[in-house]
């Protein structure tokens, strides 16, 4: 199972850890494609990868060739909140993790989205849990761990 992995990069990395913790996770459920969303070196500048145009395009093939899309959105971002429109354009599942706190809001085109799965946590074990429960419900038991 490809499984595309969406959180901050030039909306702020504060989120970066928890990111690379819940693709640890997702790597016992199949391949994550985009793991350098979790890599703690990578800063918000976004200027140590390719071009945007290369970015783009890769992150859509990516996109393309996934078998769900699990987003952290917590953190705001423009280009999660792209990539989880076009997850639902092209039918994949989809998956949005996010913690409330005092004084924050999830937007209203992700929390109001019949296509969006949206699951509101605490902690890191509730992040897997929501998880476990999402995979298993659009993977046949024998294809899970694939
Ligand atoms: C290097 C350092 C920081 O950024 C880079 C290269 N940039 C990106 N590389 C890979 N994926 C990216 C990059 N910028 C955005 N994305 C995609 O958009 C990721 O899949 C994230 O889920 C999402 C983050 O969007 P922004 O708007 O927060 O950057």
């Amino acid at each position: 199972m490809n499984i595309y992995f969406a959180g901050s990069i030039r909306g702020g990395r504060v989120d970066a850890a928890l990111y690379y913790e819940i693709i640890a996770y997702l790597s016992g459920w199949g391949t994550v494609l985009t793991e350098h969303v979790g890599d703690p070196a990578l800063t918000e500048k976004g200027d140590d990868g390719p071009d945007d145009q290369s970015i783009y395009h890769r992150d859509m093939n990516w996109l393309n060739n996934s078998h769900t899309v699990i987003a952290e959105v917590t953190q705001p971002s423009l280009g999660v909140g792209y990539e989880l429109g076009a997850a639902i354009a092209l039918g994949k599942p989809v998956l949005a993790l996010y913690r409330p706190s005092p004084g924050r809001c999830l937007s209203a085109m992700v929390s109001g989205c019949p296509d969006i799965r949206v699951t509101e946590y605490l902690s890191l074990d509730e992040a897997k849990q929501a998880i476990c429960r999402f995979l298993t419900t659009m993977t046949p038991e024998s294809d899970a761990h694939e």
